[in-house]
């Protein structure tokens, strides 16, 4: 019955170190989405740049890299019904002055420049997210509940 869809769900350095890896991981939970790979990187630039290869060519993208290189960075995998799009919304608008109060930005943060987390945009950037920041040996496959009518 649960889907299998699953996001790329990073918690930017920012995050990591205002201590909010526990209240991100929380609304995720809370939400009813199952944790299925988690962990701590610090990727370097050459892989960061990769991963926002789409943003290359704007102004904004050397100091993106930097401030994704600052430090460490926490890398999951949720799993559950459209998780990708439920995810976006959790996470807020990318600029947190524009996010809902109640979002992880609308929340956390006021600057697009220090937003604290990353979510996958789409099913399919969300497979190639994953392929580039795990190896499927550390994704977790469990079953949440022994209640299939509990989601
Ligand atoms: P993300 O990939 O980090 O989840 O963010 P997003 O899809 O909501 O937004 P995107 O346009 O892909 O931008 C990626 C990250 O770049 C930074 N950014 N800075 N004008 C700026 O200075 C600017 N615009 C975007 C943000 O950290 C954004 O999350």
């Amino acid at each position: 019955m649960a889907s299998t869809e699953r996001t790329f769900i990073a918690i930017k350095p920012d995050g990591v170190q205002r201590g909010l890896i526990g209240p991100i991981i929380t609304r995720f939970e809370q939400r009813g989405f199952k944790l299925v790979a988690i962990k701590l990187v610090t990727p370097g630039k050459e892989h960061l740049e990769k991963h926002y290869a789409d943003l290359a060519g704007k102004p904004f993208f050397p100091g993106l890299i930097e401030y994704m290189n600052s430090g460490p960075i926490c890398a999951m995998i949720w799993e559950g019904r459209e998780v990708v799009k439920t995810g976006r919304i959790l996470l807020g608008a990318t600029n947190p002055l524009a996010s809902a109060p109640g979002t992880i930005r609308g929340d956390y943060a006021i600057d697009v420049g220090r937003n604290v987390c990353h979510g996958s945009d789409a099913v399919e950037s969300a497979e190639k997210e994953i392929a580039l920041w795990f190896q499927e040996s550390e994704i977790v496959s469990y079953k949440a509940s022994q209640f299939d009518w509990i989601y």
